[in-house]
């Protein structure tokens, strides 16, 4: 039976009716979901022990409902069309050759969802990158095959081979302003606890702020390959409160040595057995 000949007058009304109801339903639970937004899961993801790594946080748990979403339209309109329009008589179905609305549909908004993650994008990395005021400089040299992590204001540096992890130390709740180089090849600097990866470029030195909001001690490492040893290329990095910090600083104090090569250093490194000097 044609399905056209049982509507009855006013059918498509009601139709439409329940259309509405459907997706303002839908509407809802998605409103719910974003009103959740702590609540939901993390997809895998660190919820960032800094700022910057919680705004990057926040922006890949948008990403991943937003797939979800698509995800969920994009089976059920394939479900639909299954269903709706599986073969049911060996009569051929009427032809179409465009459908001007679905298809305004479909082009824009994909360009629009695009446009949105852009936009959202553009200002998350804009507040991770932002180097605003500090109140702590850290000089991190990234080398073959370890981390030199230098305070200039206190005249500490930390050292780190491949066989000693060095540490880099930072007050919780104070800005850090990192200054990233490498002494040789490209290298990577990556704390996955902060959301953060920066290159270490020869010849370049790129700048960012660290404000962590939890103490606690994080691994670190080197996401370029760079060589031999870039497997052992680890480091920690330790967020204790400012006094701990201040104390720490003070520690170290009593054996700075502030000038020297890093070749120079790995050496005394080799040879004293510490990576502190
Ligand atoms: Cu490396």
């Amino acid at each position: 039976m044609d399905p056209s000949t049982s509507r009855r007058p006013g059918g498509g009304v009601l139709r439409n009716r329940r259309i509405s109801r459907r997706w303002a339903a839908l509407g809802a639970v998605a409103a719910g979901l974003l009103l959740a937004g702590c609540n939901l899961p993390t997809f895998g993801a660190y919820r960032g022990a800094t700022t910057q790594g919680q705004d990057a946080f926040k922006l890949w748990q948008g990403f991943f409902i937003a797939g979800i979403v698509v995800f969920a339209v994009v089976f059920f309109l394939i479900l639909w069309a299954i269903l709706r329009y599986r073969k049911r008589s060996d009569a051929i179905p009427p032809q179409t050759q465009y459908h001007t609305l679905v298809e305004i549909v479909y082009t824009v908004v994909p360009i629009l969802i695009v446009l949105t993650l852009f936009g959202f994008t553009f200002v998350t990395e804009n507040e991770v990158d932002a180097v605003t005021s500090k109140q702590v400089t850290v000089n991190v040299t990234a080398f073959q095959w370890g981390w030199q992590f230098q305070y200039p204001k206190y005249h500490v540096r930390v050292l780190g081979i491949e066989t000693q992890d060095p540490t880099m130390v930072m007050p919780v709740g104070e800005t850090v302003r990192i200054y990233l180089r490498s002494a040789d090849v490209v290298h990577g600097f990556y704390v996955p606890a902060f959301n953060f990866s920066r290159y270490a470029l020869p010849g370049v030195t790129n700048q960012f702020n660290l404000h962590a909001t939890t103490t606690g001690t994080f691994r670190g490492q080197c996401t370029q390959y760079c060589g031999l040893y870039h497997s052992l290329m680890f480091f920690q990095v330790k967020v204790v409160s400012p006094s701990a910090f201040t104390t720490w600083v003070h520690r170290q104090g009593n054996s700075v040595t502030p000038t020297g090569s890093i070749t120079s250093a790995k050496h005394q490194i080799a040879t004293s057995g510490t990576g502190s000097i």
